[in-house]
């Protein structure tokens, strides 16, 4: 017997459609799973623009107030995909009357923050999990898979970038429905908490915890116009972040991303070198997964470039979608995210990232930005 968990998404934006269709595939996809994801409620601010969303999408309903959302008796699950700013209160709320909530990254504007919304979930006992995707691409979980196997070895290196290149011209505003993210007060950070932390995260679970990070941030454009007030404001997000680390296993690491890459779209890499195998990945070539191995016959050594589309049940997530050899993208991730999820209910175990385990990835990238400010070493608190 199947059971629904009836969905309140609040925002509609590039993140409410990933997430919407992520929550559309998953019974077409995992089909023995016992939740199904009932798209029940959209709310968003525009009554016109979520209505036209929830028959774009498929859900039953609208909110314009996303209290009335969070309060409704028919919703099991808020799925919070609006500004940073606006995380914290909707989580508290939504654990308060009982929900389940998620979120997508960052967790939340600061430590602080994050915190208290560890402690909403937890007091309240209700499942929680922040959208950091890129985990479930097959490669990069491949990638954990050979490393959680102890192929690489001791690890040395890990070095990770997230470029971009959208915002070099001073004309792009701050604040507003696109560009939200360059306003401090709706982001908290700039590249830091909206790129940097995707590599952070991913870091985190592949290599272990950081120990202390020594970093320098800029802001290329110093004052933008602000979309509420139509006036030149001062930025307060950071344009750019070039991060050194230690890792607790002792590994060394080194992060940069950037909005002002010209050429870069969304150019995510990853590369870790152990003592017997490196591997590295690329967003950009999200399928393959780069792998060398120290061990391999000396003749033909070298690195192989796999393609991570077996579906004989080998590789990760592969088995799920078309025949081997056939690639998936991008959006595939989100739905393994929810599948996950509508997994882990059943299983009556917590899915990953959990708040808390987000939270850690919180204070390395405020631990980045205080390095930063301060021109000093800072210490991970554990
Ligand atoms: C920013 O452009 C952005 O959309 C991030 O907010 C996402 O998290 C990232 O995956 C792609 O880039």
């Amino acid at each position: 017997m199947s059971k629904q968990l009836k969905i309140g998404l609040v925002g509609y934006g590039f993140m409410g459609r990933a997430h919407s269709n992520a929550y559309n595939r998953v019974p077409n996809f995992f089909p023995e799973q016992e939740y199904k994801p009932l798209l029940k409620a959209v709310c968003g601010r525009n009554g016109e623009a979520a209505k036209a969303f929830a028959d774009q999408w498929g859900y039953e309903s609208i909110e314009t107030d996303w209290r009335a959302l969070v309060a409704r008796k028919d919703i099991d699950a808020v799925d919070i995909c609006v500004p940073n700013h606006l995380h914290k209160k909707i989580a508290l709320e939504a654990a308060a009357n009982g929900k389940i909530v998620l979120t997508e990254k960052p967790l939340a504007m600061n430590v602080a923050e994050g915190q208290e919304m560890c402690e909403a979930v937890e007091r309240a006992g209700v499942a929680n999990m922040v959208w950091y995707n890129y985990r479930r691409v097959p490669a990069v979980t491949l990638a954990k898979q050979l490393i959680d196997e102890g192929r690489l070895g001791r690890i040395f290196h890990y070095r990770a970038n997230f470029l971009q290149d959208w915002t070099i011209s001073a004309d792009v505003p701050q604040g507003g429905a696109a560009t939200w993210r360059l306003d401090a007060a709706a982001a908290g950070s700039g590249v830091t908490g909206d790129l940097l932390a995707h590599c952070i995260d991913t870091a985190i679970w592949l290599n272990g915890g950081i120990r202390d990070v020594n970093a320098m941030t800029e802001t290329f454009v110093k004052e933008r116009i602000h979309a509420d007030s139509g006036k030149p404001e001062p930025v307060g997000i950071d344009d750019a972040c070039a991060v050194l680390c230690h890792f607790e296993n002792g590994s060394l690491g080194l992060f940069e991303s950037t909005r002002y890459a010209r050429g870069h779209k969304a150019l995510y890499t990853f590369e870790i070198n152990g003592e017997h195998a490196s591997i590295k990945w690329d967003l950009h070539d999200l399928h393959r997964l780069e792998y060398f191995d120290h061990r391999d016959e000396g003749r033909v050594r070298g690195w192989r470039s796999i393609h991570v589309t077996d579906n004989g049940g080998e590789q990760p997530y592969m088995d799920r979608w078309w025949v081997p050899g056939l690639q998936i993208g991008y959006e595939h991730s989100f739905v393994h995210q929810a599948a996950d999820f509508m997994a882990s209910l059943e299983k009556g175990e917590p899915c990953s990232p959990t708040f808390r385990e987000a939270l850690e990835t919180q204070a390395v990238c405020e631990g980045i930005l205080s390095s930063a400010k301060k021109g000093v070493w800072e210490t991970i608190a554990g």
